[in-house]
């Protein structure tokens, strides 16, 4: 049994990121739009740097399509870089004959010291290339791929800003995604989020970056996803490992998450409504603040799932740090970079969350057709209900 996967390969200021996603059955219809419509989205958010503005994220499939329709085998993409151009020397794969201008401005935040030490490196852009959150662009893509499926299953996957800095918006306004798509940072909250603009307008003269908290919701998920029985099935932490190894993620809640930790038991879970107040969907509950989850499995509620991202690293007034070479005090080292990302964290943690759950579907419900998936799924559902005994 081989379950739904992906690789990601590709440096920041190579030639392509490439991704491979294997394990989507065959059948389901598929087309480059479609993935676009997510890499755009990707690369908006107030507070992205010029680097968005070079670069037209745009994901060929080269192999798991025939006519509009997967194939059954992996789903084979490529994003190519655009400023690879200007790059060709630096980032070239072929043995180089000069002397490499090398990267020692150790930066505080970055994985500049620690992946130095740890691969035996002298350049610290041996590292910083590969841990570059770039490579989210390649998760994106494999993301939509996800989203494409879980669709047919009647889930959707959206995502918005519940903070900025220290400005939080209402987060009950979440459920107005056409609202969040036309914020200049994702926000349901229209007035907290023109605060959130000015706020990234101030770090930016300042010199300094901000984070936030994002928070992706997944509606229509079946109940029984993940597993009880065994540490690893569980779907709550699943998708808390999928979020927290999005780059800068320093936090993952889910449902409640810490606030519930601070109440009592009485007003920490969800009632089980009885069946008049179901309203078409079987096992209703009260509120959520399990975020769909309990036991490691979902609950037929919403999925709600937050991460917080640290603000980022690379700060245009560099922090003080030291040489790899010498270890001498010097400035850390900068190019240019965002102030804000965490719009952009959103769809990234979308695109997580709906990779989790499709390799959630294809392990509950298998199938090599997505014909024969969605007969499994509907088997299930039909017997899903009251057990009348
Ligand atoms: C990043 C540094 C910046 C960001 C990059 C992530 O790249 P550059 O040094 O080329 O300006 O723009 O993000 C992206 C390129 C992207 O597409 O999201 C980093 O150090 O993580």
């Amino acid at each position: 049994m081989t379950e739904l996967r992906f690789l990601t390969a590709g440096e920041s200021h190579g030639k392509a990121l490439v991704a491979l996603l294997e394990g989507i059955p065959a059948g389901m219809p598929l087309t480059e739009d479609y993935i676009a419509r997510d890499l755009r989205r990707r690369q908006g958010g107030y507070g992205r740097s010029k680097r968005q503005q070079l670069e037209q994220d745009r994901a060929e499939i080269l192999g798991g399509v025939r006519h509009g329709l997967t194939l059954g085998g992996p789903v084979a993409m490529m994003i190519e870089n655009k400023v690879w151009e200007d790059w060709q020397e630096v980032m070239q794969v072929g043995p180089y004959e000069g002397k490499p201008k090398k990267v020692t401005r150790l930066r505080p935040g970055h994985a500049d010291l620690a992946g130095t030490m740890k691969y035996g490196f002298d350049d610290a852009r041996n590292v910083l290339e590969r841990a570059s959150a770039r490579e989210t662009a390649a998760r994106v893509a494999v993301g939509a791929v996800c989203r494409r499926f879980l669709g047919e299953f009647g889930i959707e996957v959206h995502s918005h800003t519940v903070s900025i800095g220290d400005i939080c918006a209402q987060t009950d306004a979440a459920n107005d995604w056409i609202e969040v798509e036309g914020s200049p940072v994702r926000c349901a909250d229209t007035e907290a989020g023109e605060r959130m603009v000015r706020a990234i307008d101030a770090a930016r003269d300042a010199g300094d970056t901000l984070g936030g908290v994002f928070e992706m919701v997944a509606t229509g998920v079946p109940i029984g996803l993940g597993s009880h029985v065994m540490w690893d099935r569980k779907l709550d932490g699943q998708l808390a490992q999928g979020v927290m190894s999005i780059h800068a993620v320093k936090g993952v809640e889910i449902g409640g998450g810490f606030a519930v930790a601070a109440g009592p038991g009485s007003e920490a879970h969800d009632v089980i409504l009885p069946p008049e107040q179901w309203e078409g969907r079987p096992w209703r509950r009260a509120s959520n603040r399990a975020g769909g989850l309990e036991g490691g499995m979902t609950n037929g509620e919403p999925v709600v799932v937050r991460g917080a991202l640290k603000p980022i690293s690379t700060l245009s007034n560099p922090l003080p740090s030291v040489d790899l070479h010498t270890a001498e005090e010097i400035q850390a080292h900068y190019e240019r970079s965002d102030v804000c990302t965490v719009p952009a964290a959103g769809v990234i943690g979308e695109a997580m969350v709906a990779f989790v759950l499709a390799r959630a579907i294809l392990e509950k419900f298998g199938g090599d057709s997505l014909g024969e998936t969605m007969r499994n799924f509907e088997g299930y559902q039909a017997t899903i209900g009251p057990r009348g005994g």
